[in-house]
């Protein structure tokens, strides 16, 4: 499936952020570059029982960028698609706004590369590694949460890890 997925670099990467905001917005890898980053170290975690512990993530808070397009009072979620034409995903607007949920530039202190869905994801460290949308394209404000690509097939849309799926004890392969 990654080999499918076309390559974007600095010149051909657009972000945009559209939907219930005021300010809609196309935003190059240099833009988001140019924005405050922030830097986590959590385990990451997906519902299959694997684990990679301590791994870092850096990026602009998603939060700077739905402030920056100016969120409707109307809007209640936030809906991601990806440049591999397939994947998308959603959290809530409260969700959305956590410190800890990031447009990702680099994973473990380098630029994200292709197969980790570079040149820019979405990082939400709090929940299960499927919210964090590789390839990330777009973001639109929305009223309601649209389920996403796995939660169209079964998985749980408040993908808290260790508080939803069940699948925690599974003994890992
Ligand atoms: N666009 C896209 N994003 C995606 C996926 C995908 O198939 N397509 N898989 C998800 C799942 S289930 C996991 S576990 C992680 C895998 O990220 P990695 O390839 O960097 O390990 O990406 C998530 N984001
Ligand atoms: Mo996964």
């Amino acid at each position: 499936m990654t080999s499918s997925v076309p390559h974007k670099d600095e010149h051909t990467y657009r972000l945009t952020v559209d939907g219930l905001v005021d300010r809609p917005g196309s935003y190059t890898l240099a833009d988001l570059r140019a924005m405050p980053q922030t830097r986590l170290v959590r385990d990451v975690q997906c519902v299959t029982g694997w684990r990679v512990p301590g791994t870092p993530f850096e990026g602009v808070r998603l939060s700077h960028l739905l402030d920056a397009a100016g969120v409707h009072p109307s809007a209640g979620a936030v809906h991601f698609t990806c440049f591999d034409g397939a994947y998308t995903e959603s959290l809530t607007l409260e969700q959305a706004r956590r410190a800890d949920v990031l447009v990702a530039l680099r994973m473990q202190d380098k630029d994200i590369g292709h197969a980790h869905g570079g040149p820019v994801r979405l990082y939400v460290a709090p929940m299960y590694f499927y919210k964090s949308a590789k390839w990330l394209s777009g973001i639109t404000v929305t009223e309601e949460v649209r389920p996403g690509y796995w939660e169209k097939r079964g998985y749980d849309v408040d993908a808290w890890v260790g508080r939803s799926n069940g699948r925690d004890d599974e003994p890992t392969a």
